[in-house]
């Protein structure tokens, strides 16, 4: 796909977004919603790869209200030259080293992503366009070592790994910003979420890839690979990602999306981006419904048919397929975490009562859709 440099961009007119990490799960399916939702015109960041790794963004490719460019969140100024030649209406920030695991092994690379780039980001809004709104992908990992079950906007930050602990830094600074100066400035705490676009490092596309792969494999006969993995008995609230983009323009949008006044019940309505801030929240984004590794697992594997036992305990537990006593999953701790968050579900009333967002695909739904993707992507190279 043709990718501009920040100079070579021509500021559309109207409504301008632009979305950064725009060739992740996240950022494509921001674009896919403000194409389909609105008639803005869109400008994706993504960094500059020897290698080109756009199949998220492939479908984009003719597509007159987008345009690519290269763009590097860890450069301050990528930063300043995106808000100075494009002068976007919004900034919405999907860039982030988003792997938990990685963020113990790469701890300073994760907070420049993930913190100081925020900072950055607010900074450069303040000075050359202090209306742009700016989202910043929050996470339930700031919420860590969970205090009380279900999670909502009170539970107190007590993040486990240096990225928690960089999402929570990084919310901070957004509140600072927003209060001190009145920009129009938030952050969600999403909750897992999912889909065919997920990286394949993740583990419920890591379960779907090695669930088409071993059905594929013993319908062919060929003797089966077991699928390793960590933790599974951690809990996660697992959205569609698509559905959440919803969420995240709603929070952007939210004297237009609350019925309420903003929550406050102020009258009359707030109407410039400094009133408007003073009343914006950070929402809590997730289903309020929970399944551990293992359930992915099981429902994943039920998706093709094939049934398993679990059998044993702790590393020496392994998943057997029933009547063919096949081994389908194992346990390696080399994919144990140095410190884990054991259980996450939203407390999602919130949004849904004060901007009208709440989840429309279920687990069920969600597992169908990748393990389908996983098959057709697998049918495709075999
Ligand atoms: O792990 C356990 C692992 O890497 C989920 C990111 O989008 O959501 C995501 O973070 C759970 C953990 O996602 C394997 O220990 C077991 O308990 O899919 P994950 P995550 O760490 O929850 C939050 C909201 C974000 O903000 C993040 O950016 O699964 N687990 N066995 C495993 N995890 C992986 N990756 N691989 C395994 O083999």
């Amino acid at each position: 796909m043709k990718i501009k440099n920040i100079q070579d961009i021509v500021r559309p007119e109207g409504t301008v977004v632009f979305v950064t990490g725009v060739t992740g799960q996240d950022g494509s399916h921001m674009v896919d919603y403000l194409l389909r939702e609105t008639s803005a015109n869109i400008i994706g960041g993504a960094r500059r790869l020897s290698v080109e790794n756009h199949v998220n963004i492939r479908h984009l490719e003719n597509e007159s209200r987008f345009q690519l460019v290269n763009f590097d969140l860890t450069d301050s100024h990528s930063i300043y030259k995106i808000m100075e030649v494009a002068k976007p209406d919004y900034f919405i920030n999907f860039a982030a080293q988003s792997f938990v695991a990685s963020s113990w092994d790469f701890a300073r690379q994760t907070w420049e992503a993930n913190s100081t780039s925020i900072l950055d980001c607010l900074e450069a809004i303040k000075r050359i366009k202090p209306d742009c709104r700016f989202y910043n992908a929050g996470s339930s990992e700031e919420f860590g070592n969970v205090a009380y079950s279900p999670q909502d906007e009170k539970h107190p930050s007590r993040p486990r790994s240096p990225y928690g602990a960089s999402k929570s830094a990084a919310r901070t600074l957004v509140k600072v910003y927003r209060e001190s100066y009145g920009l129009y400035a938030v952050q969600g705490w999403l909750f897992n979420h999912e889909g065919p676009r997920r990286g394949e490092e993740f583990v419920t596309r890591k379960i779907t890839k090695a669930v088409a792969r071993i059905f594929h494999d013993s319908v062919n006969g060929k003797p089966v690979i077991p699928l390793e993995l960590g933790n599974i008995d951690a809990k996660r609230d697992w959205s569609y990602a698509e559905d959440m983009m919803d969420g995240v323009w709603r929070m952007l949008n939210q004297e237009k999306y609350n019925s309420v006044g903003l929550g406050l019940g102020i009258y009359p309505r707030p109407t410039s981006t400094k009133q408007i801030s003073a009343y914006i929240q950070d929402y809590v984004v997730g289903t309020g419904e929970q399944h551990t590794i293992r359930e992915f697992v099981d429902e994943a594997f039920s998706y093709v048919n094939i049934h398993g036992d679990w059998i044993g305990t702790g590393t020496d537990e392994i998943c057997v397929s029933q009547g063919g006593g096949v081994v389908l999953v194992k346990i390696n701790p080399k994919f144990y975490r140095p410190a884990e968050v054991e259980s996450l579900i939203a407390d999602p009333r919130r949004i849904k009562e004060e901007l009208g967002y709440y989840k429309k695909t279920t687990f069920r739904q969600l597992v169908g859709k990748m393990v389908d993707n996983d098959l057709t992507l697998l049918n495709k190279v075999v």
